[in-house]
């Protein structure tokens, strides 16, 4: 069955892989499952044919069938699920790399979102200066706790799983503030997620939307 995901036609990050198609795309490629893309416009994003699919009006989506989903947790948790590769066969350890899943949506990427919106909506205000530390405290407070627990592990438990996925994924929003060269284990960790082919081919996909020619 041919799937379809929807990504920017112009990414406000001109193909640097932060826009959310990247972890699908790479969820994607680990599996082995080709894909086509569709790509829409902030406008087109907003209207009905869109909104029908996504109810936020937000990228990505993915298709497969008469399946339609959002939200790249239950995106690439359905990858995983139907697919070897992203998912340990043991019940145990599925269950943990799922939880490392959620970890990565609910608990690591809340305080970089803030983070990410201190810098780049509220440089202007005048209570900036006095809040950004306050922010990146709160990412240093997650980091700090998840490079304990990763220590000189190569991937979060066991062999690299979809929670691996999303956690680098999340993590890479990070890549430009320089809070991850803080913790040295973590930015091998990124490093080695970013080496994996799968990951190469996602990037390279993205980035080829950004330096095609119109
Ligand atoms: N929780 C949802 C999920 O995980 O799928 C969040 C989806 C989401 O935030 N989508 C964003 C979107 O569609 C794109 S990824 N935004 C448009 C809108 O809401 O109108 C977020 C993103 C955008 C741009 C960059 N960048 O340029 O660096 C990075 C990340």
């Amino acid at each position: 069955m041919t799937i379809i995901i929807t990504a920017f036609e112009r990414s406000p990050d001109g193909g640097k892989g932060l826009a959310r198609d990247t972890r699908v795309r790479w969820a994607l490629e680990e599996a082995g499952r080709p894909y086509t893309v569709r790509l829409v416009s902030f406008r087109s994003m907003k209207e009905p044919a869109h909104l029908s699919l996504h109810p936020f009006g937000q990228i990505p989506t993915y298709e497969e069938g008469d399946l339609v989903l959002f939200e790249t947790g239950a995106i690439v948790l359905h990858i995983a699920q139907h697919h070897p590769g992203l998912l340990p066969d043991d019940a145990e350890a599925r269950a943990r790399a799922i939880a490392w899943m959620f970890a990565a949506l609910n608990t690591v990427e809340p305080p970089i979102l803030e983070l990410v919106t201190a810098r780049l909506l509220e440089a202007d205000k005048p209570w900036h200066d006095q809040r950004l530390p306050l922010v990146e405290d709160r990412v240093r407070q997650r980091l700090q706790q998840l490079s304990a627990r990763l220590g000189d592990a190569d991937w979060l438990d066991g062999a690299f799983s979809a929670g691996d996925l999303m956690m680098v994924s999340v993590l890479l929003r990070l890549r430009s503030s320089g809070l991850l060269d803080e913790y040295a284990n973590l930015a091998a960790y990124l490093a080695r997620g970013e080496a994996r082919p799968a990951y190469q081919r996602a990037f390279a996909a993205q980035l080829a939307v950004s330096t095609r020619k119109a």
